[in-house]
């Protein structure tokens, strides 16, 4: 990447030029005579700049044809994005409610992280992965209600240094902002500039740990778009599996074959969406027992099974959540498919139960009865199921040491500042979307453990929604059955 404002300056050179620099940019006039970041976002590298001379700035500022207001139409989250802000309204009557984007953050020196908005900012506005860093909404107790303004730093003009002067922001150096009509247009929404935005004492700010609560309670029900736009999520991943599949060849090919996997779901999901919902879990052969293997340096080999833990997040900043656990060459060993079966058997228990009016923790309840079982039909504790079972004993969890379920929306997590109440023990209500992903961890060292099964390590993990009378599992198109499994490799 190019990351020099108008340099001719190497900047790894001596003192001397550091200080010719200075010499130079202060015999130079205004407008912009530094090379200073216009708007003072961070410090300048000003041991590398080499200063605007009037005569380029002058230049630079004019000769630009004129740019028409754009008038895009209104998204499709717009309007729930208003019943969102009603609702926060009526929680919360008379008190000032201030929810930024966030700012960017910085990666190394004059790098950033891609910028990814703050969930519940994004909810509230329907601004998602196009959201400008920055940007602020405030709602503002009017009448009974809430008058509600979208802050951000709009489109700088040709009157400013900023366009060519700011690698930062600059739009010769990350592209053009919208202007406050657009985005006003584009969201329903009221705009201003991010300058006349001003903060008071008795702002309630959405850090507050008391309306992070509520934000995260009142996203446990997803409304009619959230459901579409998790049903594409999946559909996107998917493909991303699809993708997956038809290169497990090449990623047995490379030293570091779980870094194919990674890199190819990596490339549906910029293609499709966004960004991944969370860094993929390509965890090959023994790597399956270790639940967030991330670092993805393995080998990927015949005769072993490899845990694949992926999802996209769209460009509305929705993501899916869905592990698949196949085998390399196609085929389950005898010893891969009993441990395979006893994980898809606890899912499906599991889903068997979902609909309106049982407690989100019965799910796991219902998974973890059939890993109790099998823990103790194969003998790797010497008790009853239902001994195990008991919450005094609970030994079985030594082979699947997490929780069944979690919620998933626009956070992978979502809704984790929910009280438990609500979430752990909490009722399920229609369009509330989460996860069911049971599995089986046996380490290569486990002694308590069949040598047989030492190394397997298999997670199932499918996207549900809750409907009036029961459940759809929003992922069943992406094989789960051994038989659908080594069909998909097949093709
Ligand atoms: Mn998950």
């Amino acid at each position: 990447m190019s990351n020099e404002p108008q340099d001719t300056i190497a900047s790894d050179e001596s003192v001397d030029t550091i200080e010719t620099v200075e010499l130079a940019t202060s015999e130079t006039s205004a407008p912009a005579e530094t090379g200073e970041p216009a708007t003072g976002l961070r410090p300048a590298n000003a041991n590398r700049g080499a200063g605007w001379p009037a005569s380029f700035s002058n230049y630079i500022s004019q000769g630009w044809a004129e740019r028409a207001d754009a008038h895009p139409p209104q998204r499709a989250q717009a309007p729930y994005a208003a019943a969102r802000r009603r609702r926060l309204s009526e929680a919360y009557p008379g008190k000032r409610i201030v929810v930024p984007a966030g700012e960017l953050k910085v990666r190394s020196n004059d790098t950033d992280y891609p910028f990814r908005a703050d969930s519940a900012f994004s909810w509230l506005t329907g601004w998602a992965s196009d959201s400008e860093p920055g940007a602020v909404l405030v709602m503002d107790p009017s009448g009974d209600g809430h008058v509600s303004t979208l802050f951000f730093r709009p489109a700088a003009g040709r009157d400013t240094d900023e366009f060519y002067a700011d690698p930062a922001i600059g739009e010769f150096w990350i592209g053009a902002r919208p202007t406050l009509g657009e985005v006003s247009t584009d969201l329903d929404l009221a705009t201003g500039d991010l300058k006349d935005f001003v903060s008071t004492e008795d702002d309630l700010v959405s850090d507050d740990a008391e309306l992070a609560q509520t934000l995260s309670e009142m996203r446990l029900v997803k409304d009619e778009y959230e459901i579409e736009q998790m049903r594409l999520a999946v559909e996107a991943t998917s493909r991303g599996f699809d993708d997956v599949v038809a290169q497990l060849d090449r990623a047995q090919r490379e030293r570091r074959g779980e870094r194919v996997v990674e890199g190819v779901f990596h490339a549906r999901a910029r293609l499709d969406g966004y960004a991944v919902g969370y860094e993929t879990i390509a965890a090959s052969g023994s790597h399956a027992c270790i639940l967030h293997w991330t670092r993805n340096d393995g080998a990927v080999l015949a005769g072993d099974l490899i845990l694949i833990d992926a999802g996209v997040e769209l460009d509305s900043l929705y993501t899916a959540d869905i592990t698949r656990t196949v085998p390399v060459d196609g085929k389950f060993t005898d010893a891969q498919r009993e441990v395979y079966e006893a994980v898809l058997e606890a899912a499906d228990a599991a889903l068997a139960i979902v609909k309106p009016g049982i407690r989100f923790s019965e799910i796991h309840d219902a998974a973890m009865a059939v890993i109790a079982r099998k823990i103790s039909e194969w003998g790797l504790v010497d008790a009853d199921a239902e001994t195990l079972l008991d919450s005094e004993d609970q030994r079985h969890r030594r082979y699947m040491v997490h929780g069944t379920s979690h919620h998933l929306g626009i956070d992978v997590h979502d809704c984790a500042k929910a009280r438990r109440e609500l979430y752990r023990e909490g009722v399920l209500e229609e369009g509330m979307v989460f996860t069911i992903e049971p599995g089986l961890y046996f380490q290569p060292d486990d002694l308590t453990v069949p040598e047989r099964y030492r190394g397997i390590g298999a997670r199932l993990e499918d996207d549900i929604v809750v409907t009036a009378t029961g459940a759809i599992n929003l992922s069943a198109g992406i094989p789960r059955t051994v038989a659908d499994i080594e069909a998909w490799l097949a093709r």
